[in-house]
This record gives structure tokens, C-alpha cells and sequence, in this order.
């Protein structure tokens, strides 16, 4: 067990800091990953080629001696092995082939398609530090649905919305593929050595109560539960980014060791309001590490007096945007682990 992952379940640890890492922390804003990237001639390659895969998921680790490496791949590799067509159109993001029949969808390929993956969870897991965790991950249903019926992100997702108020049982079918699909890949990833489990629920902000526990809450307590039985030290976080108000729904019913926040989230609220079972991770604003200066300093100050009165991971409110200066994630590294002075 890593003190991130002791941090994660509750326990007591000898440490006086929070553990940190940052989503995105490997990815564009890093001239070496560029270099990789550039080399591996296209995205679906590089998350599918394990030596390159590992290799750009632990750039971060050695530059900045964070607690946790993130596995390298992508939330849309899950569509990919689901046998959807999938493409990244240079300079715009994902692309995919939007799905119409839900039985075509192919469990099998979770297992095939995506092996060199948990080759590279394996690569990953041996070159790392023991007390260094590695993370394993997959997008939420809701989420990952979002893109599989759009056919890209970005916009307000509103053929996914139709569907759901206009052909449910459609909607259900695939996102209970995607149930099945993630327990496969996560299981694979956990058994090739991921030690703490997060799922990004990065469009969770755009529904209802009533959706939200539909569609949210309901396929992530199942997905929770499935690993717990199987994998009871694995913790597991949640990040259920623009929730809002439904936030303390999905903290209580879960079934999730950590609650992601969104920048939006007042850590003085969340402190006080989130059951405390639950450790907290994040949330400076991705915009404010990208800046730096005297407010950066004032940011990783409130998030330290926030972590010194409960469980709590340090961490963005979102990932790392490409234009970040690498000092500026080298400061934060330095006061958070090292307690430098701002
Ligand atoms: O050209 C490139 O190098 C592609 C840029 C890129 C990178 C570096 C994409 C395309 N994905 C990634 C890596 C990635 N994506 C990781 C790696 C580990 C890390 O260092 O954190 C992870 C965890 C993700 C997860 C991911 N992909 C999410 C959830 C988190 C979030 O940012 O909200 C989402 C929504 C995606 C979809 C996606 N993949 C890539 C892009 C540009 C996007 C977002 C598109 C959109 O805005 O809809």
C-alpha cells in the first residue's frame, strides 16, 4: 500500500502533506511527451503501444516526483474496443462513428483490442517507485456515452439528451455495455497492477436530479460495487466534473473512497458537507497553474488549509491545459511535497 492509496481508503498515514498529482499530468504542455507523441505517428497508436505508452506516463514522475502516475491512454480507447470507429482529427479532438445499434457493440475487444494497455499498465507498475501508486481509469458511462452518441465532444450534447427522454431503453442498452465493458477493463488493469482505481464523469454537469441518478449515479454504484467485491483494497475516486447540486448525491450513494471536485466547488463547503468517509481530491483552477504568480501561490495555499482538516488528495479542478508552463507545475511540486515557502 502507497500513502496515496492509504490517503484514498481513510487510513492513517505518517505524513504531514497531502499526496498530489495532477489530471493531464502527462500530455502536451511537456516537450518530451510532444517528441513521443510525434513519433508514434497518431494518439490510438501512442495509447496503444505499450513502451511509448509508459514511457510518457511516467515523463511526469521523473520531472516532478508526484505520488501517483496516471496510466497513459484515453477515456474513448473503451469505444475503440467496442469495436466503434474512433479518430482524432488533428487539432479538433475525438471523432467517432456515432452508434446506432447498441447490440453491435462487441464486449470481446475490451479483452483483445485493448491488451497492449494493460501490457503497459504492467510496464508501468515494475518501473515505478514502490511508493509511488499507479492509477488506473476509465471515463463514467454517462460520460463516454456522451461522445458514442455525438460522435464528438464539445458541444452541448444534445443528441444524447433527445435520447434519453425520447428512446431510454436505447440509452440503457448502451450504457449498460459500457457497465459490463468498464468492470472487464478495470479488472484487467487492476490485475496488471493499477493500485487505486478514478472515474472520469467529465459531462455530469448537464442533467436533471432525475437523469443524474439515471444515468450517473446508477451505472457508477454498479460498476463500484463489482470492484469492491472483487478488489476491496483497490480505492476507487470519483470525479463527477459541473455535478453541482447533485454532488452529495453521488458522495453518499457511490459507493466511491474519493470525491473529485471541479474547480467550482468551495472547499470550505465541501469540507464540511461531503460525508466524512470520503477523501477529497482537488480542485485549483487548471487556468491559475497555466498563469502562475502571487494567486497561484494563494491557490495551493487554501488547498493545503483544506487538506489539513480532512483526507484529501491535492489535484486540479480539471487537466493540465497544453499552454502551462512546466515551472509552474515544478512550484507547485515544490511547496506541496517539499513544503516550500510560496
Ligand atoms: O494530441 C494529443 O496529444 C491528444 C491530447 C490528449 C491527451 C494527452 C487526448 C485526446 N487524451 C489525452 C490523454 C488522457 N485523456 C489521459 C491521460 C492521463 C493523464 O495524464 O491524465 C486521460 C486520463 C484522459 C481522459 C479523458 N479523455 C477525458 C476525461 C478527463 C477530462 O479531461 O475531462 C476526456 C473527456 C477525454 C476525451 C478527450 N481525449 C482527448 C481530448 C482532447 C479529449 C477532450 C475532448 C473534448 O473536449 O470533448
Amino acid at each position: 500500500m502507497t500513502f496515496f492509496s492509504d490517503t484514498l481508503l481513510g487510513q492513517e498515514t505518517s505524513h504531514t502533506r497531502p499526496p498530489f498529482w495532477l489530471m493531464r499530468q502527462a500530455g502536451r504542455y511537456l516537450p518530451e511527451y510532444r517528441e513521443v507523441r510525434a513519433k508514434a505517428g497518431g494518439f490510438i497508436k501512442l495509447c496503444l503501444t505499450p513502451e511509448l505508452a509508459a514511457e510518457v506516463t511516467l515523463q511526469p514522475i521523473r520531472r516532478f516526483g508526484f505520488d501517483a502516475a496516471i496510466l497513459f491512454s484515453d477515456i474513448l480507447m473503451v469505444p475503440h474496443g467496442l469495436g466503434q470507429k474512433l479518430w482524432f482529427a488533428e487539432g479538433e479532438g475525438p471523432r467517432l462513428e456515432p452508434v446506432t445499434d447498441p447490440a453491435a457493440l462487441d464486449l470481446a475487444g475490451i479483452e483483445t483490442a485493448l491488451e497492449p494497455i494493460y501490457t503497459t499498465v504492467r510496464t508501468v507498475r515494475a518501473a515505478l517507485p514502490n511508493d509511488v501508486e499507479l492509477i488506473g481509469f476509465a471515463g463514467s458511462p454517462w460520460t463516454v456515452a456522451c461522445y458514442m452518441v455525438e460522435g464528438q465532444g464539445g458541444g452541448e450534447f444534445t443528441a444524447i439528451k433527445a435520447l434519453s427522454y425520447t428512446d431510454p431503453a436505447k440509452l440503457q442498452a448502451i450504457i449498460d455495455v459500457l457497465v459490463e465493458a468498464s468492470i472487464l477493463y478495470l479488472t484487467r488493469q487492476i490485475q496488471a497492477g493499477a493500485g487505486v482505481i478514478q472515474l472520469f464523469d467529465s459531462w455530469a454537469g448537464n442533467l436533471s436530479a432525475r437523469q443524474f441518478a439515471t444515468w450517473v449515479i446508477e451505472p457508477t454504484a454498479r460498476i463500484v460495487s463489482a470492484l469492491k467485491a472483487k478488489f476491496p483494497h483497490v480505492g476507487i475516486i470519483g470525479f463527477p466534473r459541473l455535478a453541482g447540486g447533485n454532488l452529495l448525491a453521488y458522495a453518499a450513494e457511490t459507493g466511491v473512497d474519493g470525491l473529485g471536485l471541479d474547480t467550482g466547488v468551495p472547499l470550505d463547503w465541501a469540507v464540511k458537507a461531503v460525508p466524512h468517509h470520503i477523501t477529497l481530491q482537488g480542485n485549483l483552477d487548471p487556468l491559475l497553474l497555466a498563469a502562475g504568480g502571487p494567486a497561484l501561490d494563494q491557490g495551493i495555499d487554501d488547498i493545503l488549509t483544506a487538506s489539513k482538516q480532512r483526507p484529501f488528495i491535492f489535484n486540479l479542478g480539471h487537466g493540465i491545459i497544453p499552454s502551462t508552463p512546466p515551472e509552474n507545475v515544478a512550484h507547485v511540486a515544490e511547496r506541496v511535497k517539499f513544503g516550500k515557502a510560496a
